[in-house]
C-alpha cells in the first residue's frame, strides 16, 4: 500500500510557506511539495518529499501519479497579475496549461484509488471586472455571480481554470462510457490581497500593500504605484492558510458553491499608509502613481461578499485590519528586520 501523501504545488511561494508551516503544525507528515526551485529553510523539514521541477512537464506529473497516491491536492503554482501582464502567453501557459495537468493528475488518482481526491484551487479577485471608478464606486461589495468580466490574463485564467475545475469534477467527458463525476472534489477561494509578515510577495499587483508595510520595516523609503483612495480587499496570510484547511475539511453536503469569496479588511491605501506610520513615526511613504497599475486596481472590487463563505463553511477571519497590524503584521516584521 502507498503511503497516502498531500500535493502542494507552488511549495516555495508565500502562499505555499504558509500552507506548509500550518499543515505542520496540525501535524501532516506527508507533504509533497512541488516547486520550480528548491524549498526554503524554514519548510524544507516540514515537508516529506520535495520534487523541483515545472508544473508543465508532463513527463514528470506521470511519474507524481505513478509514485504517489494523493488524497488532496493544492495547486497553488501561479503567475501573478502583473507578471501575466508582462508575459500573458507564459501566464496562460503556466496558470492555465499547468492547472489543466494537475486537474488530469487528479482525475487519474482518483480513477485509479476509486475515491474523489480533493482539490484546492486558489482564485482571486482578478477574476472581476469592473469598467471604471464610477462603476467600481457603485458596485460596492460584489457577490459571486456579478461583474466576472476579468480585464486582465490572470483573471481570464483564473476565471477559466474555476470552470475546468467544475468540469473535471462534474462534467468531464460528458459522451463518454465511463462516469467520472466522482474522481474530483473540487474547491476554489476567490482569495483578495494577501498580507504577510514573513514574506515580499512579487509580481502581483495588490503587492503595494505588504510592499509598503515590509520597505517601513526596513527603514526604506517606498513609492506607492496607486492612488491614495485605492481601495480593494485584503486578508493576512494566516487567515488565507486556515480558509484553505476550512474548506477542505468541510463536509461536501454543507457547500452550496465550489467557488468562494473571502476578505477580511479593506482599506484604501492612505488608510493602511497611516495605520504603518502609527508603527513606524519615521515611515517615508510616497505616492508615485502608475497609471495602468492602478486601472487593474480600479478594475477589481472594492469589497467583496463573503457570506456564502461564512454560512457553509464558517469562515470567520481572526484579524481585522487592527488586530491585523497590532497581533502579527507589526510584531511579525519588526522580528525580521530587527
Ligand atoms: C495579484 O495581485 O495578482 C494577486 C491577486 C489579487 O490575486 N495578489
Amino acid at each position: 500500500m502507498r503511503k497516502s501523501t498531500t500535493l502542494i504545488t507552488g511549495a516555495n511561494g508565500e502562499m505555499g510557506r504558509g500552507l506548509i508551516t500550518l499543515l505542520h503544525e496540525k501535524k501532516y507528515n506527508n507533504i509533497i511539495a512541488m516547486d520550480l526551485n528548491a524549498l526554503d529553510n524554514s519548510i524544507s523539514a516540514y515537508c516529506y518529499e520535495e520534487i523541483i521541477g515545472n508544473i508543465l512537464d508532463a513527463d514528470l506529473i506521470d511519474q507524481l501519479h505513478s509514485e504517489y497516491e494523493f488524497d488532496s491536492i493544492y495547486h497553488l503554482a501561479a503567475l501573478l497579475s502583473t507578471q501575466a501582464e508582462f508575459s500573458p502567453r507564459s501566464a496562460h501557459d503556466v496558470n492555465v496549461g499547468g492547472t489543466l495537468n494537475l486537474l488530469n493528475l487528479a482525475l487519474e488518482q482518483g480513477r485509479s484509488q476509486g475515491k474523489p481526491v480533493k482539490f484546492f484551487f486558489p482564485s482571486s479577485i482578478a477574476v472581476y471586472g469592473l469598467k471604471n471608478r464610477a462603476e467600481k464606486q457603485a458596485a460596492g461589495i460584489i457577490s459571486e455571480d456579478r461583474f466576472l468580466g476579468p480585464v486582465t490574463m490572470y483573471g481570464c485564467n483564473k476565471l477559466y481554470c474555476e470552470h475546468l475545475g467544475t468540469y473535471y469534477s462534474q462534467h468531464y467527458q460528458r459522451l463518454g462510457a465511463e462516469e467520472h463525476h466522482c474522481y474530483i472534489d473540487f474547491r476554489s477561494i476567490r482569495f483578495p490581497g494577501i498580507i504577510s509578515s514573513k514574506t515580499v510577495p512579487t509580481g502581483g499587483t495588490s503587492d503595494y500593500i505588504p510592499e509598503m508595510l515590509h520597505a517601513a520595516a526596513r527603514g526604506e523609503a517606498y513609492k506607492c504605484f496607486v492612488r491614495e483612495d485605492a481601495q480593494i480587499p485584503f486578508m493576512t496570510m494566516p487567515d488565507a492558510v486556515c480558509a484553505i484547511q476550512d474548506i477542505i475539511v468541510a463536509p461536501m453536503k454543507n457547500l452550496n458553491q465550489t467557488v468562494y469569496n473571502i476578505r477580511a479588511f479593506a482599506p484604501t491605501a492612505e488608510e493602511f499608509r497611516q495605520k504603518i506610520i502609527e508603527a513606524f513615526p519615521q515611515a517615508r511613504i510616497d505616492y508615485d502613481v502608475n497609471e495602468k497599475r492602478q486601472n487593474m486596481v480600479d478594475s477589481w472590487p472594492a469589497d467583496t461578499d463573503d457570506s456564502a463563505a461564512r454560512s457553509d463553511w464558517n469562515w470567520n477571519p481572526q484579524h481585522d485590519l487592527k488586530t491585523g497590524m497590532k497581533e502579527y503584521l507589526i510584531p511579525g516584521v519588526k522580528k525580521i528586520y530587527s
